[in-house]
């Protein structure tokens, strides 16, 4: 099908009397035969991303842009009288709980927009990331029935379903691809799992509660489905293109692996070479050390997969069998490496009766990468150390990055087409063009200015209709919007609301432009404390928002079931970007990139993506405030009394004891007096403020209001914010995915 003859039939098709809903499946299936149309070019070496989320937001407008065929779309629609905007309703496909699933979603994008082969493989799961609603200012989780729109952007391949084995349990692995449109059409394979009640559970919800056995077991059982699905089939494929030999398996194949999850792919990729193929176990060895690469996303350890050999044994006797010769053979080389004892101990794949799955791709792995290049260096200096001393060669940065086509051209056309008018259009299809602007911003701040306030009307719309929240267009928008955890320190930026607040009332804070701070975060189910820190911003929010004397110039909002498409407008209406994260613990960051892109400063620590960020977009255009990595090190080693900074400092004081005073309730619940014991007592093994809110609070206030007081010269703003858009190019997931293609997987366009 040609584009005349997509727009043809999109011209033919009936509307009246039809529901969004039957629309939206008619309109995406027609797109679909359209976009499928193409022959594809055979690839000699293909990549796998292996991933347990894909966070690929809503595909709808996503795909009628890669296609080419958006605006016609719009346009045709609207001549039916119908606005392309209804199929807002349709909702996203959450298979992902943050960064690590949206960054996946983000390098299938532009692995297809360059051409390059980039197959992704994960899970269909049921239900996606929960549903959130704020009931009485706490988080209520609802499933997420994402299929009940349809799925038309996926088709089921029935004939080339698998067997997946458990002692107990034998279990049929239904593949459902979705392609990935660009200048290459990639596939998404996302595997289903049926057979019994018992089998089907594997894909019925994105991340079980793992806090009981039971759960625990069922997240085992997930990663080794859909590893073992992914790699079985690739070796298949193998050999009915070049026969029952393996040693050339490399140069046609590279499996990546995100984060801990699919690590255990190694294990039944060996596993499968020996039992099936008569491959001898050191051979199969070192293919696996040829095929597989490993990223790391997270330094927390409670994220690092470990599994309890017992349960590993009872569900998967022949992957434990194995991953006990791999444990005994790396003993034996750790011996030849002359590996002190607690050397060999910190990079084991078995101790303490458990198997480190960071260690199995470590040991493994042809690569191993961090994601920003303060996390690699703290990769290489605390967590694999020892494994960098006696490895150092497979250690690689690749600095995260976010897909401009999404988070600029499609949820920003205003910024775009201002970049358009003042560039040209080649910085769509090379990103690195947009450096152009740099020559070109004191002509230009007064249009993006305009473009600031109509995207931040827009978002503001949203808010009210999405909230019930007015907000009035002259408002400075700082959002902080990202998972809800203690490292990332919401509840800091909660208290330096309250700070300021008090600023306003007892007249200290002089001169202040009205501010909106947006905030949008789900936590994790059983997380009691980040639930907390929730209820605790939605009952500021409310005494603040109903303060007749400040809110004027001071308003707060807690966005419910903050997603894909809610960040979308929540990035392109912002103007100020918080990243507060202590320093060392936020890997990269993604969010921060794409407040960047749209031309937000950045108000954060130097953490993470921040630092690149200020370096390339220059410290005098964002805002770094707190201690850095060095100085949190020595806090920790040299003593740390939040106590006493909270006693020494008046506006500090007041804010903390609002947990406890009485000025806000958690509804009798005590999870207030839980966070307050965290911060000044310690609490669950840890010192008090574990995070060292106290610490950085000051100067965060410092911050926010310097921001503030620079806002006032619009001129010298809009400069610093669209030194940010000019120089972001760098964040461009393009750039990332070709880094991965040229250095670790070797494949070309
Ligand atoms: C998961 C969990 C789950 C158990 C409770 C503690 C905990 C802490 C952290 C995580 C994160 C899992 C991995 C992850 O999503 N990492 C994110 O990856 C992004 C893409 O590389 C990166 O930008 C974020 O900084 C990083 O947090």
């Amino acid at each position: 099908m040609e584009t005349t003859e997509f727009i043809k039939q999109l011209e033919e098709l009936k509307t009246e009397g039809k529901t969004t809903q039957e629309l939206y499946n008619e309109i995406s299936s027609l797109a679909m035969i359209f976009g499928l149309r193409k022959e594809q070019r055979p690839v000699v070496k293909n990549a796998y991303y292996l991933s347990m989320e894909f966070l690929i937001g809503r595909s709808f407008f996503n795909n009628l842009m890669e296609l080419g065929v958006l605006d016609e779309t719009r346009n045709i629609l609207a001549q039916k009288g119908i606005d392309i905007n209804i199929f807002e309703e349709i909702e996203d496909a959450a298979l992902g709980n943050g960064g690590l699933g949206r960054l996946a979603a983000c390098f299938l994008d532009s692995a297809a927009g360059l051409g390059l082969p980039l197959q992704g493989y994960g899970i269909r799961y049921r239900y996606g990331l929960f549903k959130q609603a704020i009931e009485n200012g706490f988080q209520v989780e609802l499933p997420d029935d994402w299929q009940r729109f349809g799925d038309p952007w996926s088709i089921r391949r029935e004939n080339e379903k698998r067997t997946v084995r458990f002692a107990d349990m034998t279990v049929t692995a239904v593949p459902y691809d979705m392609p990935v449109f660009g200048k290459r059409i990639n596939v998404l394979r996302l595997w289903q799992a049926e057979g019994d009640e018992e089998a089907q559970k594997i894909s019925e919800y994105l991340y079980p509660a793992d806090d009981t056995e039971e759960g625990k077991l069922l997240r085992l059982r997930q990663e080794y489905f859909f590893s073992a699905a992914a790699v079985g089939e690739l070796i298949e494929k193998h050999v009915k293109l070049y026969g029952r030999k393996f040693h050339n398996f490399a140069d046609f194949n590279v499996i990546q692996l995100n984060d801990t999850h699919p690590v255990l792919a190694i294990a039944e990729f060996i596993r499968i070479l020996i039992a099936d193929y008569q491959v001898n176990f050191s051979d199969a060895v070192e293919i696996a050390r040829k095929t597989f690469a490993y990223t790391n996303h997270t330094i927390m350890p409670e994220a690092l997969e470990c599994w309890d050999a017992g349960q590993v044994k009872k569900i998967l006797p022949d992957i434990y069998a194995l991953l006990i010769k791999l444990h005994l053979k790396q003993k034996e080389d750790f011996d030849k490496l002359n590996c002190s004892e607690e050397e060999a101990s910190d990079m084991a794949i078995y101790s303490s009766d458990r198997f480190s799955m960071a260690n199995l791709a470590v040991y493994i792995g042809k690569t191993v990468n961090g994601v920003a290049k303060l996390h690699t260096e703290i990769l290489k200096d605390s967590l694999f150390r020892t494994a960098y001393r006696y490895y150092p060669e497979k250690f690689q940065n690749k600095t995260n990055g976010i897909t401009q086509r999404r988070w600029l051209m499609l949820c920003n056309r205003e910024l775009s087409e201002l970049i358009d008018n003042t560039i040209g259009k080649e910085w769509r299809s090379d990103i690195s063009l947009l450096c152009g602007l740099n020559g070109h911003i004191p002509e230009i701040t007064n249009e993006f200015v305009r473009v600031k306030a109509v995207k931040r009307k827009q978002l503001f719309d949203y808010i009210k209709k999405h909230e019930g929240i007015d907000i009035p267009e002259n408002f400075i928008v700082y959002s902080q919007v990202k998972r809800l955890h203690e490292y990332k320190r919401q509840l800091m930026t909660a208290f330096a609301i309250l700070e300021i607040y008090k600023g306003l009332k007892d007249g200290t804070v002089k001169d202040f432009q009205p501010s909106v701070f947006v905030f949008g975060a789900k936590s994790a189910p059983s997380y009691k404390r980040a639930k907390a820190i929730i209820k605790f911003i939605n009952e500021v929010a409310d005494k603040l928002n109903s303060d007749e004397q400040t809110n004027k110039f001071l308003k707060v909002v807690f966005v419910q079931n903050y997603n894909v498409s809610y960040a979308e407008k929540i990035v392109a209406g912002t103007d100020v970007s918080l990243q507060v994260s202590t320093a060392g613990l936020e890997a990269s960051g993604t969010g921060n990139m794409k407040f960047m892109m749209n031309g937000a400063v950045t108000c954060g620590t130097m953490d993470g993506a921040n630092i690149e960020i200020v370096e390339l977009a220059g410290k005098e255009n964002n805002y770094i405030f707190g201690a850095e990595v060095d100085e949190i090190e020595k806090l920790k080693t040299e003593g740390y009394e939040p106590a006493k900074l909270m006693q020494k400092n008046a506006l500090h004081r007041y804010a903390v004891s609002a947990l406890t005073d009485g000025t806000f309730s958690d509804g009798g619940t005590g999870c207030f007096k839980d966070l307050y014991d965290a911060l000044i007592v310690g609490a669950s093994w840890h010192k008090p403020d574990h995070y060292f809110v106290l610490h950085d609070l000051q100067s965060y206030v410092e911050a926010l209001l310097k921001i503030n007081t620079d806002y006032k010269d619009q001129k010298s703003f809009a400069t610093k914010q669209l030194k940010n858009t000019a120089n972001s190019a760098f964040f461009s997931s393009d750039r990332t995915i070709m880094e991965y293609a040229e250095e670790i997987w070797n494949i070309t366009d």
